[in-house]
């Protein structure tokens, strides 16, 4: 091919794939402010009032009404933060025992416990399961009570739908903290977590499949926190760093991880 044409085809590959990740990015932190907004949602109506104004039915219901808001999660979920010594008494309030998430036995005894207790209909599998018994979400509801922010998982195979994905995690305290807070000062306050699960493989495919020109490129997406090994977090045909790839950096405002987009023309296999 003449030079000028490989340059075009090139400028060509650069726009669709930067389009692609600004279009990403703009869903992801949609979706995560919502959750955000739904923390507070949960500190002034299922915290600040006694009794509380949120009870599974009213969460399931605004969740729903809310979904089109969070365009790239199939749902949200509330854990409740229950320390080892409160155990018994959470569980004959829910009239239900802590379970293991994998298993779905009872828990066995642990310190403190991340059992979730309101969800939208969508992750219902979720009512009761420990989500401290996960890796990936613990580590998250540990690094988001941590540091107040949005914690971000790896990409893994979610519960029930086995579709790639990550789960976004937001921590719900007893109070207004300083931005300045402690990690351990943090930790005492931390009331719950409120997550929402991102289905990639589906949600990220449907984005994609209706921009114009999907069928002539391959797009992956990685996180690439871990430089000398990157996760795909989306796609089926790997795209590795070639001459012929366009890579777009993508943000999804987890500072703690890196993210990229990889884009090549199928021909170019
Ligand atoms: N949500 C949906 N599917 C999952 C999942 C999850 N976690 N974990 C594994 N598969 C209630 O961070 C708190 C949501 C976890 C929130």
């Amino acid at each position: 091919m003449r030079f000028d044409m490989l340059e075009r085809r090139r400028e060509n590959l650069a726009n669709m794939c930067e389009g692609r990740a600004r279009m990403l990015e703009e869903q992801f932190k949609a979706s995560m402010n919502h959750v955000r907004a739904l923390t507070a949602l949960l500190t002034t109506f299922h915290l600040g009032k006694q009794p509380s104004a949120i009870n599974q039915e009213t969460f399931a219901t605004y969740a729903e009404r809310t979904a089109f808001e969070r365009p790239l999660m199939s749902g949200v979920a509330y854990a409740e933060r229950v320390l080892h010594a409160n155990r018994n008494l959470f569980e004959s309030k829910h009239g239900w025992t802590i379970k293991e998430m994998f298993s779905k036995e009872k828990q066995r005894d642990f310190d403190e416990y991340a059992p979730t207790t309101m969800t939208q209909e969508t992750l219902s599998h979720l009512t009761s399961l420990d989500m401290m018994s996960g890796q990936e979400d613990r580590e998250n509801i540990i690094r988001a009570r941590e540091s107040g922010k949005g914690a971000l998982t790896n990409p893994f195979r979610l519960l029930e739908s086995k579709h790639l994905g990550v789960v976004f995690t937001f921590a719900v305290y007893t109070t207004d903290l300083p931005e300045d807070a402690t990690k351990e000062d943090r930790i005492k306050a931390t009331a719950g977590y409120l997550g929402g699960a991102f289905d990639v493989e589906t949600l990220v495919e449907n984005l994609l499949r209706q921009m114009a020109g999907s069928q002539i490129i391959a797009v992956n997406v990685y996180d690439i926190t871990n430089e000398t090994m990157p996760l795909v977090m989306y796609g089926y045909t790997n795209v590795e760093k070639m001459q012929s790839t366009y890579v777009s950096d993508l943000d999804f405002g987890d500072p703690a991880r890196r993210h990229e987009m990889r884009c090549r023309f199928k021909e170019d296999a």
